[in-house]
């Protein structure tokens, strides 16, 4: 095939290992995050999948980013889920005709062969485009990979700065908390709280019957996040009206760091770049203006519509420690939160908790509300790097090392214990294991 492994591991490894869950998860043009439970693409999935992907094929990277791209809505944005087409309908809800993309989303340029959701996730593309350059400059050149996705990228990033400007503050708000990727976070509870649940009797959830209930979100939330999105759709998708609007740390961070790879996209084109670095820096300055809280030493979610930071200690406030040029201060107050009683890595923990370990939502096992991801743990790793704290850096990538591993690349892991909860053989668990082996 055109996506021949250019790498191919030696058996029993645990590059091969890592290699074998991303090959099982291939559909031949991009790769669900879990055989089981989501059987279609998720946009941040896929850019954390081709940052792994890039070790064994460059090329088959590079279609992972293309695939999602081509989804794009004329107003810019990327969906979160690209849905394909052979999988039954009732495998997975909301499903297509929940969302129905190519006639609610009409005004706002939906695609009209491919089937879409309307919100978005993470803008962790550009910085994936750049690391998936990065592994083979040769082939990226003689494709012409850059020069097809920087205008995809770049109308991503002026969707998320116009659009979503919802805070007039210069940042981008997310209107569902499915759009943050940490759907069930307790950040979600004030702001979520004001949504009239839709009927349970409306919506059918396909989530459980894979996820055991205990470790999904309750009914009552469901149906928020369900009325919450049928409202959108309803509005045509159009931005500004929801209920639900909300800056966070984690997404802001993450549209920071791929505008600085969208920088350095633009001057391996031939452009300076010089505006796009200027724009990342003034984003930053937003950011620790409107988020960050000195008592705490945690950046915070902003509840646009409530109209005040929101009190959680959650990972998503650790995660701005991926900028490099974030305020030493602010650097080093954060390494101190990790590493202290709310998030214990190093003592309590090895991987990153999902939230506040002393938070009084803290549940060990519940979606996004204290198990450990291995996404957050990645770009924490980056981040100690990045300042220069490479002894934590070393025993954390050991600690995702250990427990993709021995959990048989788990969705998400116990912060104490380090047991497999969710699925296993997981996209991006794999793929960041293979790229801290590399
Ligand atoms: C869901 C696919 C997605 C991730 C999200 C995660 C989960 C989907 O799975 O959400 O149906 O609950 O929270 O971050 O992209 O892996």
């Amino acid at each position: 095939t055109a996506h021949d492994i250019a790498y191919d591991p030696p058996p029993g490894s645990p590059q091969h290992r890592a290699a074998r869950v991303l090959e099982a998860n291939w559909t031949g043009s991009s790769t669900v995050p879990s055989r089981a439970l989501y059987p279609h693409q998720w946009s941040w999935d896929s850019a954390f999948i081709a940052i792994g992907l890039r070790h064994l094929s460059p090329s088959r990277a590079q279609t992972e980013l293309e695939t999602l791209l081509a989804a794009q809505w004329g107003d810019g944005r990327v969906p979160h889920i690209v849905f394909n087409p052979s999988v039954p309908l009732d495998a997975y809800f909301p499903s297509p005709d929940f969302w129905r993309s190519s006639t609610a989303g009409r005004a706002a340029g939906a695609p009209r062969t491919v089937q879409t959701s309307g919100i978005v996730q993470p803008p962790v593309h550009a910085l994936a485009a750049w690391l998936v350059h990065e592994a083979d400059p040769g082939l990226s050149r003689a494709r012409g990979f850059l020069a097809r996705v920087y205008p995809r990228l770049a109308a991503w990033h002026r969707y998320l700065l116009h659009r979503r400007d919802l805070g007039g503050g210069g940042l981008a708000s997310v209107v569902h908390p499915w759009e943050q990727g940490m759907d069930n976070s307790p950040c979600w509870d004030a702001p979520l709280a004001r949504v009239t649940p839709a009927p349970a009797r409306s919506f059918r959830r396909a989530d459980l019957d894979h996820g055991c209930a205990g470790d999904r979100p309750t009914d009552l939330d469901y149906g928020r996040y369900v009325r919450l999105a049928a409202d959108y759709r309803d509005g045509g998708y159009a931005d500004g009206a929801g209920a639900f609007a909300v800056e966070d740390p984690a997404f802001n961070a993450l549209l920071i760091a791929s505008e600085h790879a969208l920088a350095r996209i633009a001057r391996e084109l031939g452009a300076t770049g010089t505006a796009r670095h200027a724009r990342a820096e003034r984003l930053t300055a937003a950011l620790v203006e409107r988020m960050w809280d000195p008592a705490r030493e945690i950046f915070l979610c902003r509840d646009v519509r409530g109209g005040g930071l929101i009190p959680e200690r959650a990972v998503c406030g650790l995660v701005p420690l991926l900028l490099p040029t974030l305020p030493r201060e602010i650097a080093a107050a954060l390494v101190r939160t990790a590493g202290g009683p709310h998030f214990g890595l190093g003592a309590a923990t090895r991987l990153v908790p999902s939230y506040d370990l002393l938070g009084e939502a803290f549940d060990r096992h519940r979606y996004w509300r204290g198990p450990a991801w291995f996404n957050t743990s990645w770009l924490l790793e980056r981040g100690l790097r990045t300042h220069g704290e490479r002894g934590r850096a070393d025993a954390l990538r050991t600690a995702l090392l250990d427990l993709a591993a021995a959990s048989d690349h788990a969705e998400y892991v116990d912060p104490y214990t380090g047991e497999a909860c969710g699925a296993t053989g997981f996209g991006w668990t794999a793929a960041l294991a293979l790229d801290l082996l590399h």
